[in-house]
């Protein structure tokens, strides 16, 4: 069996079931080593909780990838997620760029933004600086928001095959080699992934909940990731990843009191069996 070595950058966000504190749990369960370089602590995430703490790990990041790069540390996957500064993109971009091996394929989640607005701590001035990150990915993972701010097309909340067609064009001419479009939903109650590879689109789609989720986008990027690295297609694993996301919000709705999350470690033996099938 396949045993790959993933490095996943960012943020830890102590409660909330989201960032690394869903990453390391689901791409281990897909059977991949998991690497971290946490990109800053909060005591919460921030979709919803006041008053969190930050703490910005931008200035350690250099520190640890010189003792990796001393220790001859190189991995198969680098998969970035929510970052905490836009000095740290630069960083980031350096690591994507020196700590992986001959074959290692880096996907970007360039978390910042949904439902049409950035999240709290990120502006314009990061939008800008995320671009040239995205470019380098071999796998850009946005979602229908992120994707309008980093092509500077206009958010709708309804659209057509051409106007997703036309965010994947300009995603790549940001120089990304394959995009996985998420949260694509061509009527009020579908929604699922676009997956534009090699000039060709294709779309996987199921039934949408009436509200949205917190964390989701990170448990689809990293089921997507644990999947890829597993040996499946990129099509493949946006499939996995839509159907072990839609489980895992399934499996919440109806505990009002679990607002800030999902619960995706309900639906990990679901995950595993996806992958054992797929
Ligand atoms: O799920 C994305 C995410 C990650 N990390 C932090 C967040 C969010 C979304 O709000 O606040 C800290």
């Amino acid at each position: 069996m396949s045993y790959k070595k993933i490095l996943t950058i960012q943020d830890i966000s102590c409660v909330g079931q989201c960032s690394l504190t869903v990453a390391l749990p689901i791409l281990s369960a897909c059977g991949n080593e998991t690497c971290i370089l946490p990109s800053a602590v909060l005591s919460t995430h921030t979709g919803g909780f006041s008053g969190f703490t930050f703490r910005d790990l931008t200035d350690d990041m250099p520190l640890i990838q010189k003792h990796w790069q001393k220790e001859g540390i190189k991995f198969d996957a680098i998969y970035t997620g929510y970052l905490g500064s836009i000095k740290q993109i630069g960083y980031v971009q350096d690591i994507l760029n020196t700590m992986g091996n001959e074959t290692c394929i880096k996907i970007v989640d360039p978390a910042m933004a949904d439902n049409g607005k950035l999240y709290s701590i990120f502006n314009n001035e990061y939008v800008e600086a995320m671009k040239p990150l995205c470019g380098s990915a071999d796998i850009l993972l946005p979602n229908i928001t992120e994707a309008c701010f980093l092509t500077d097309t206009e958010y709708k909340e309804a659209y057509d095959e051409e106007y997703v067609k036309k965010l994947c064009l300009k995603l790549t001419a940001l120089g990304a080699k394959t995009v996985v479009l998420t949260g694509v939903g061509f009527t009020p109650d579908t929604t699922g992934a676009a997956v534009y590879e090699n000039g060709e689109i294709s779309y996987y789609t199921h039934h949408k909940f009436a509200k949205g989720s917190h964390g989701t986008g990170d448990i689809y990027a990293s089921a997507f990731t644990g999947a890829l690295l597993r040996g499946k297609t990129v099509y493949g694993s946006a499939k996995i990843a839509a159907d072990y996301t839609y489980k895992c919000i399934e499996n919440t709705i109806g505990d009002e009191s679990h607002w800030y999350g999902v619960k995706f470690e309900t639906a990990i033996p679901y995950l595993i069996k996806l992958l054992e099938e797929n």
